[in-house]
């Protein structure tokens, strides 16, 4: 099984190759995603450094020169809503070295650095040589990105990043972010034609069409900024402290320190370790203690929201301690992935106990193998083998239908979304070659 699966991964990623980047998938996504190919590129280091490093150099050439990696690289034309001509980063780019949306995602890019030279040092010989240059020659880069995360999305050193749309959070329509975009109240707007539910076979997987309205409604306000951050902070609808992302900076930030020391730079590895602390400890500054879960905050109404989602569980990458942590034992629990319900014992998006659950519904319930690789691989890397582990033998269960969707109904076990979504291939790649 471990060879067909190794086998069908590559073959998914192959086919969604378009030669110098990888799309997301091949139809409902025919795009490069920022941190979809973070993914990605782990799990192409499997089969070809120089491929992985390759991923990795298409999104860094369109970052922006402010430091942000842009969410989404269109660089070719397609049918995928909103494209180029709704986001305008012409706008705010001139002229645009890539065409990009104007918004970011998580910061998980050196999580796949180090998978990369991890891989490369064990091949050694021009794979290893490739990868130290790949980090030598961009490591500037990659700090400017974290640096421009601090001071754009944090500029009172809150150690919690700022939010202007849930696409920034990649957990699009998670029950995290029902409270604030019930204030999103969109007004009169260019009319637009949703493209997504035709690559799925139910429009019940996606999320719906008032949400869509309230998603391209906060895309024409920081439109009408031309993309200036200032601006965007004071006049957007959304604006949500998101805790998962400030925990994904922590980690990330952390690994790119420990980058920087091996690459003789410890001046900028005393830099991320300071801003791992920062974010780190605001983490766990949101903490509710009665249920010891993490939380995102509303800065619009200075507002905590506790949701039974993924969000609770930020301290289990931002780094725990204990590791018999109040969130690990929930994690592990009859509400998470040992609810009762479960065909496979993995951390669904949204706990079936919560009055939000919807099985099939996207980020509000269903189950993501990418997801479930980055807490196994949070797990390994804070020392918690016994996690990891478990992780890892449920999710390869899971992925053994060799379907490679985009995310699963937790009930039942039924793949959904889109198939052959890459970063599900990729990280069945990495977990199938990892001992
Ligand atoms: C989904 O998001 C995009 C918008 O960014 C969409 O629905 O069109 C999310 O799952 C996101 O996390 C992911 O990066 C993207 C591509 O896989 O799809």
């Amino acid at each position: 099984m471990t060879q067909r699966l190794a086998d069908a991964a590559a073959d998914v990623l192959r086919r969604n190759d378009l030669g110098h980047l990888t799309v997301a998938s091949p139809e409902l996504y025919p795009h490069q995603w920022s941190w979809d190919t973070a993914f990605i590129a782990i799990g192409i280091s499997r089969l070809s450094i120089t491929r992985a490093i390759a991923e990795m150099a298409s999104l860094l050439a369109a970052q922006w020169p402010n430091g942000m990696i842009p969410h989404i690289v269109f660089d070719r034309p397609s049918g995928y809503f909103p494209g180029p001509a709704r986001w305008r980063s012409d706008l705010a780019l001139d002229p645009p070295p890539v065409t990009t949306s104007g918004i970011c995602q998580p910061p998980v890019h050196s999580v796949a650095l180090s998978c990369i030279l991890l891989e490369a040092r064990r091949r050694g010989g021009s794979d290893r040589r490739e990868a130290e240059e790949f980090v030598t020659a961009t490591l500037d880069r990659w700090l400017a990105w974290h640096r421009w995360l601090a001071a754009a999305r944090d500029p009172d050193g809150t150690g919690l990043v700022a939010i202007h749309h849930s696409w920034e959070s990649g957990m699009d329509n998670s029950p995290r972010w029902d409270v604030p975009y019930a204030h999103v109240r969109p007004g009169r707007m260019e009319p637009f034609e949703r493209t997504d539910t035709a690559h799925v076979t139910d429009a019940a997987e996606r999320p719906t069409d008032a949400e869509y309205r309230r998603y391209i409604w906060l895309v024409d306000q920081m439109v009408a900024t031309r993309y200036d951050e200032d601006a965007i902070r004071k006049t957007i609808d959304f604006r949500v402290a998101d805790v998962f992302t400030s925990a994904l900076l922590a980690l990330s930030s952390d690994i790119l320190a420990e980058l920087a020391t091996g690459f003789g730079r410890p001046a900028d590895a005393a830099e991320m370790r300071a801003l791992a602390g920062r974010f780190r400890a605001g983490v766990a500054a949101t903490i509710c203690p009665d249920t010891g879960l993490t939380r995102d905050k509303d800065l619009r109404a200075d507002q905590w929201l506790p949701t039974l989602t993924l969000g609770a569980f930020a301290s289990l990458i931002s780094g725990y301690g204990d590791p018999l942590g109040r969130q690990r034992e929930a994690l592990l629990g009859p509400d998470w992935c040992g609810h009762a319900g479960l065909r496979y014992a993995v951390p669904p998006s949204t706990s079936p106990s919560a009055p939000q659950f919807q099985r099939r519904r996207y980020w509000r319930g269903p189950q993501w193998p990418v997801m479930t690789w980055l807490f196994g691989w949070a797990a390994r890397w804070h020392g918690d083998e016994e996690l990891a582990g478990r992780l890892r033998e449920e999710s390869l269960r899971q992925l053994a239908d060799l379907r490679f969707a985009e995310y699963y109904d937790p009930l039942s076990g039924e793949p959904l979304g889109s198939p052959a979504q890459s970063w599900t291939a990729a990280v069945a790649l990495d977990w199938v070659s990892t001992p």
